[in-house]
């Protein structure tokens, strides 16, 4: 079944609350956390105390993308925990493999994220330390982008990968621009999960609920 990992970033603090809470009545599977260091991607967002708050706020198990160079001596700074995803980017460390079994060693699952000029081959040495993959369909930084064209055949691609290497089990997540319209073909190319922020559930074409029940209309 298709998840909806509802980027947090795009949500305005001064209905935080209500937000958190219409999401767990609709039962949303991830509050995806976006984590910025101003240099590996070219602009800053969402830090420790942040995420620690979400996790006292939320039942809602966290996505966390960590978009920092040298992941591996800073994802514990968050806190990994069962139930939650944790990404790392390959192009973000010397130490991909490390910092992915760093992931799993706290029991959360580690998903290796790649840039929309990286193809999915790279991940052929670390195959079997995933727990999914996670294809960014923008180039990361901010929110509110156009998904660049090739990055959803991509999806496909990397679905194919995939099964070619015994993984077909794996799920794919999708990250940039999964609007209303974006998504159902990105599922038809093999997406699972969607993160989904301005062009999704928090549209200001609609109220939120109803955002929520179009978008997992989208997405089935
Ligand atoms: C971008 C970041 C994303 C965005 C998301 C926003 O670097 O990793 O998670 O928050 O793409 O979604 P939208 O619907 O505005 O593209
Ligand atoms: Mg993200």
């Amino acid at each position: 079944m298709s998840k909806i990992s509802a980027s947090m970033m795009c949500a305005h603090l001064d209905s935080l609350t209500e937000t958190l809470k219409l999401f767990e009545e609709e039962n949303i599977e991830y509050l995806h956390l976006d984590i910025m260091d101003g240099h590996f991607v070219p602009n800053l967002m969402l830090g420790t105390d942040y995420v620690s708050q979400m996790r006292e706020m939320s039942r809602i198990p966290l996505d966390i993308h960590l978009m920092i160079t040298e992941p591996e001596k800073k994802l514990q700074w968050f806190t990994p925990q069962p139930g939650d995803i944790f990404s790392v980017h390959y192009e973000s460390t010397q130490h991909f493999a490390e910092a992915l079994k760093m992931v799993r060693d706290a029991g959360a699952k580690a998903f290796a994220a790649i840039n929309p000029p990286t193809p999915v081959s790279v991940l052929e040495p670390v195959i079997d330390l995933l727990d999914g993959v996670l294809v960014m369909t923008v180039n990361p930084g901010f929110a509110g982008q156009k998904a660049v064209p090739e990055t959803i055949e991509k999806i496909a691609v990397t679905r194919a990968f995939l099964a070619s290497h015994g993984k077909g089990d794996l799920p794919i997540e999708v990250d940039g621009n999964c609007s209303m319209t974006m998504s159902p073909l990105m599922r038809q190319k093999g997406a699972d999960i969607f993160v989904t922020g301005t062009s999704g559930v928090f549209t200001k074409a609609m109220p939120m609920r109803e955002a929520i029940h179009r978008y997992r209309e989208c997405i089935e």
